[in-house]
């Protein structure tokens, strides 16, 4: 299927993901019900978005975390240790991961992984001026799928798997507890992982967290459209949609929707989608655990829960897993 403008078409191509592109997005529509991958979310206006997102009063989950790895930074380390590498799913470059490196002053190496490569560039500049004695060793890639380290990255350190900001919830249960495997794998017997997870709390709090009241979720949420639009010369109408936030209490997460506010129909190439009014596309899904259930998926995944470190209120989790 090709799309329509040459000059488009040059550009998509280049990039060699187009065909590979319109296959995903057609399939997820032409499920019940209709969804498309989170990953639409995430190009470069969708990120500044979710940066925005991050600071937004409604969306507790980057503060509280920042908040708990600061307080129990220092009891971390002391559990593991400075012979150590740290690797970063998602490049960090956060007050986050800084603060677990200021608190292991003796850290030998950290690998930061991140698909995009201009964000794991800007990361790995920032952390060589800020930790001169720290061996930084980026690698981009994509951490679903099997992960090469970097050659000279040293064999007989201890490695410890660092993945924060509750993204492990935006995966299903079981592509969680494979990703956690692969993570357990890459580990080794004498390794470590510390995963950040959001806790389930009221409705209403989050709700709020994936609905705020400026609109900043919706936009984003919205934005997954214009990126489909933009990449794959699809017409979706941003227009006739609106964004929605949904507790799934059977489910345990927050679904977002992009729900239809007309009867429409999308072409892809010679596929013909009807969508009604009222009928929504599922663009995401958060799910949020327990200690105890979590406990339970990482045992799954041959993990042993050694420490938890909450918030106050119980919202917020940074768990450290060793191996079972
Ligand atoms: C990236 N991820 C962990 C965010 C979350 O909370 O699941 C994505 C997000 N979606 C809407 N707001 C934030």
């Amino acid at each position: 299927m090709v799309p329509t403008q040459p000059a488009a078409l040059a550009e998509r191509f280049v990039d060699g993901h187009y065909e590979q592109g319109l296959a995903d997005v057609l399939r997820g529509l032409l499920y019940i019900p209709r969804q498309l991958s989170h990953t639409w979310l995430y190009d470069e206006r969708g990120s500044r978005l979710f940066e925005k997102i991050c600071e937004l009063p409604e969306y507790y989950v980057t503060r509280l975390e920042t908040q708990i790895m600061q307080t129990h930074a220092a009891a971390m380390a002391g559990m593991l240790g400075d012979e150590l590498a740290i690797i970063e799913y998602g490049s960090g470059n956060s007050p986050k991961i800084r603060a677990l490196l200021d608190a292991l002053p003796g850290l030998r190496s950290y690998i930061p992984i991140d698909i995009a490569a201009s964000s794991l560039a800007r990361t790995t500049r920032a952390m060589r001026r800020d930790y001169p004695s720290l061996q930084v060793l980026p690698l981009c890639a994509d951490f679903t799928h099997p992960l090469e380290l970097p050659l000279h990255a040293p064999d007989a350190t201890r490695r410890l798997i660092y993945f924060p900001g509750s993204t492990l919830g935006n995966y299903t249960r079981l592509e969680a507890v494979r990703l956690l495997n692969s993570m357990r794998a890459l580990a080794g017997t004498d390794g470590a992982a510390l995963i950040g997870i959001d806790l389930v709390k009221d409705r209403e709090v989050l709700e709020r967290a994936y609905d705020d009241a400026r609109g900043v979720t919706a936009e984003f949420n919205l934005n997954a459209l214009r990126h489909v639009n933009r990449r794959l010369g699809i017409g979706f109408d941003i227009g006739h949609f609106r964004h929605r936030a949904l507790w799934v209490e059977p489910q345990q997460r927050i679904e977002m929707h992009l729900v239809s506010s007309a009867n429409q129909t999308i072409r892809m190439g010679a596929a013909v989608i009807r969508l009604l009014r009222g009928e929504f596309i599922r663009t995401e899904c958060c799910h949020k655990y327990t200690p105890e259930n979590f406990a339970i998926l990482a045992a799954e995944a041959g993990w042993k829960v050694r420490a938890n470190y909450l918030d106050e209120r119980r919202w917020f989790a940074v768990v450290l897993l060793g191996a079972a």
